[in-house]
């Protein structure tokens, strides 16, 4: 079962202000699976499974109001394995409007990829998922373990 960490909260757990997504909704806590609501798979990152997080798929971008209540915003990014392989897309966490972090292009078989950004006065979170330039077929992006620390 799965027990929350002291002082965290996760970003799954928050409501959303905006929300864009490729695929059906984001999905809270499972993979983006399909179009419906609430059909995905555990979050699943190169074999390691993760109980919270956000299921995306590119294009899509999540909103979500800090108001400056945080220091740390840190997640593990990449393609879910419900697509194997396949799926190339780019993470952005952006604050106020300021890009923070772009990972760059992630594949299906890449590792996942650690993000730790310093969102010290940060209002308003976006992340977003892009498709890594090759289109958004098959592009379940997660961001897996989406925590922030105060
Ligand atoms: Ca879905
Ligand atoms: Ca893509």
């Amino acid at each position: 079962m799965f027990v929350p960490e002291p002082g965290v909260t996760y970003v799954s757990d928050l409501p959303f202000t905006s929300e864009r997504n490729g695929w059906g909704p984001v999905e809270r806590d499972m993979s983006n699976g399909e179009r419906d609501p609430a059909d995905g798979n555990p979050l699943a990152l190169a074999g390691t499974v993760y109980d919270k997080g956000l299921g995306a798929h590119a294009a899509g971008e999540v909103v979500v109001e800090l108001g400056g209540a945080y220091r740390r915003f840190t997640a593990e990014v990449g393609v879910d394995d419900e697509v194997g392989a396949k799926g190339i897309v780019a993470f952005e966490v952006l604050g106020d409007g300021r890009t923070l972090l772009s990972t760059g292009v992630l594949g299906g078989a890449d590792p996942a990829f650690p993000v730790d950004v310093d969102v010290t006065g940060v209002r308003q979170l976006t992340l977003r998922v892009l498709d890594g330039g090759d289109g958004v077929d098959s592009d379940h992006a997660d961001w897996a373990d989406a925590r922030l620390v105060p």
